[in-house]
């Protein structure tokens, strides 16, 4: 196997860049750090409780605030009262930009006001210490989420923190999230923080690695979805990840959402096993729907408990939940506990039941897998077998594309809409490798939405398709 992990001399220097970039990076040791996450209890280890739980849904909620006992006091009820099996700490947007200084100011107007000023935890400013305390005060394991182009001082401090799980990706993390940022900048950058996973790993220390599966969540088709997350699975596992969590969007056509779920896992596990990896760790993870949401609290739970459904019967490992507070922005700790306990709700009464596994379900797999293979073998090819250049490679050439995404590093060339059951297709596929058969089946499918509502296919149905669900709708129909 081609040894792609990155070379210990260059990643030794890189470090010592990185920690010496900003004051709190010098308290990071990583051999102490070492010591410390060692003697941490099992029950607060992520990739444990991941693999502890297999069969059964763990539950997570997303939620950060500026100041250290306010979060602290946030987890401790989302775990008490939300019963939440996982916990998170998402990062605020000027530490995801690393613009520490707008953090740190962010931080003493929280002080002063009484309550938070900033929209998640500045991890950085808080430093090794402040990240142990908010670790220590839970019972349950505590990921980093966060949208960070480049996170490596993040995950030094967070890892040294006491954290064991970190999500994002150099794809994930890029092209969603940034406009300038190069796709090969933000990969090298992934690169470190995979390399200070794997770095953890060798050292008896499991550290979960969790890519951004709903990339813009913005009619991804589950292709493109999965491809990246296959991609940025191959870079974790070339640095030493062992245990990896893909993740898949809510798309909201159950057949389609349940085909996805079961195509990533996979489809992930054989170009795993094709490259060379054995002995890693895979899990899935399905986020409730990412686009937009109606203001009315009953109907925003009706959209999180179908996808509560959905993650169940496409056997996902663990969910992520909305609130019912989406359509208004961060929730309160109650609405975050709402979402939970609706979720909780429908996850214990449907696992008494059998999966569901239909033939439309099969059909839908049997397209995805099709597509992603095509999509792959190109990438492939464009980097002569290295996911890292082939990544960069085909996002250049718009052999992967992903919708609505603001990064100029993405063609954003390809239109993506509903059928008439609501299913994600493509009607122009810009650059996508597909064959002339997947070709086909998108533009037939879209073919019988046209009849059934007398207009063309056209633009305006993907604008439709946008709001239809905030609107109370899964597709956008005319009125
Ligand atoms: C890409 C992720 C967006 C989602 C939620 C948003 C949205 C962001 C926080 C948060 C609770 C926070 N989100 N920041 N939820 N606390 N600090 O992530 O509402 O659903």
């Amino acid at each position: 196997m081609h040894d792609r992990g990155l070379a210990p001399r260059d990643f030794q220097v890189a470090r010592q860049e990185v920690l010496s970039s900003w004051p709190t990076g010098a308290a990071v040791d990583i051999e102490e750090a070492m010591r410390y996450q060692r003697a941490m209890p099992v029950g607060r280890r992520f990739a444990e409780s991941l693999a502890a739980a297999r069969g059964r849904l763990l539950v997570q909620p997303r939620a950060g605030v500026a100041l250290i006992e306010e979060h602290i006091r946030l987890l401790k009820y989302l775990e008490t009262e939300g019963e939440a099996d996982l916990l998170p700490t998402t990062i605020d947007a000027y530490t995801r930009q690393n613009r520490y200084a707008e953090a740190a100011r962010g931080i003493e107007k929280s002080v002063n006001a009484g309550t938070s000023m900033l929209n998640g935890f500045p991890a950085v400013n808080h430093g090794v210490e402040g990240c142990r305390r908010v670790t220590e005060s839970v019972s349950r394991p505590v990921q980093v989420r966060h949208g960070t182009p480049d996170a490596r001082l993040l995950a030094e401090i967070t890892l040294a923190g006491g954290f064991t799980s970190f999500e994002g990706g150099g794809i994930s993390y890029n092209i969603p999230y940034t406009k300038n940022v190069p796709l090969r900048k933000s990969i090298a950058d992934w690169k470190y923080v995979d390399r200070l996973c794997g770095l953890y790993e060798e050292n008896g220390i499991s550290i979960n690695r969790e890519p951004f599966g709903p990339l813009t969540g913005t009619l991804v088709p589950p292709c493109v979805s999965i491809a990246v997350g296959i991609l940025e699975g191959l870079l974790a596992l070339e640095q030493g990840v062992h245990s990896l969590t893909l993740g898949y969007g809510q798309g909201g056509n159950m057949a389609q959402d349940i085909a996805a779920m079961h195509a990533l896992r996979e489809l992930a596990d054989g170009y795993f096993r094709q490259a060379g990896h054995d002995g890693f760790d895979l899990t899935v993870v399905f986020h409730q729907w990412m686009g937009g949401f109606p203001e009315d609290e009953s109907r925003a739970f009706s959209i999180i408990c179908l996808g509560a459904a959905v993650a169940c019967l496409g056997g996902a490992d663990k969910v992520i939940v909305k609130t019912p507070h989406e359509a208004m922005g961060i929730p309160t700790r109650e609405a975050n506990a709402q979402g939970l306990k609706a979720t909780r709700q429908l996850i214990n009464m449907l696992s008494d039941q059998e999966k569901l596994d239909t033939e439309t379900v099969r059909q839908e797999k049997g397209i995805i897998g099709r597509e992603v293979d095509c999509i792959l073998k190109k990438t492939f090819e464009l980097g002569r077998g290295d996911p890292a250049e082939g990544a960069a490679a085909a996002f250049e050439a718009g052999v992967i594309d992903v919708p609505f995404a603001p990064s100029i590093h993405n063609r954003g060339r390809i239109l993506p809409m509903r059928d008439d059951e609501g299913a994600i297709r493509i009607f122009n596929r810009g650059s996508l490798p597909f064959d002339e058969d997947l070709a086909a089946f998108h533009g037939e499918r879209l073919a019988v939405r046209a009849r059934t509502e007398g207009r063309a296919v056209s633009f305006q149905m993907v604008t439709d398709d946008i709001y239809a669900i905030s609107k109370g709708r899964l597709v956008g129909r005319p009125k």
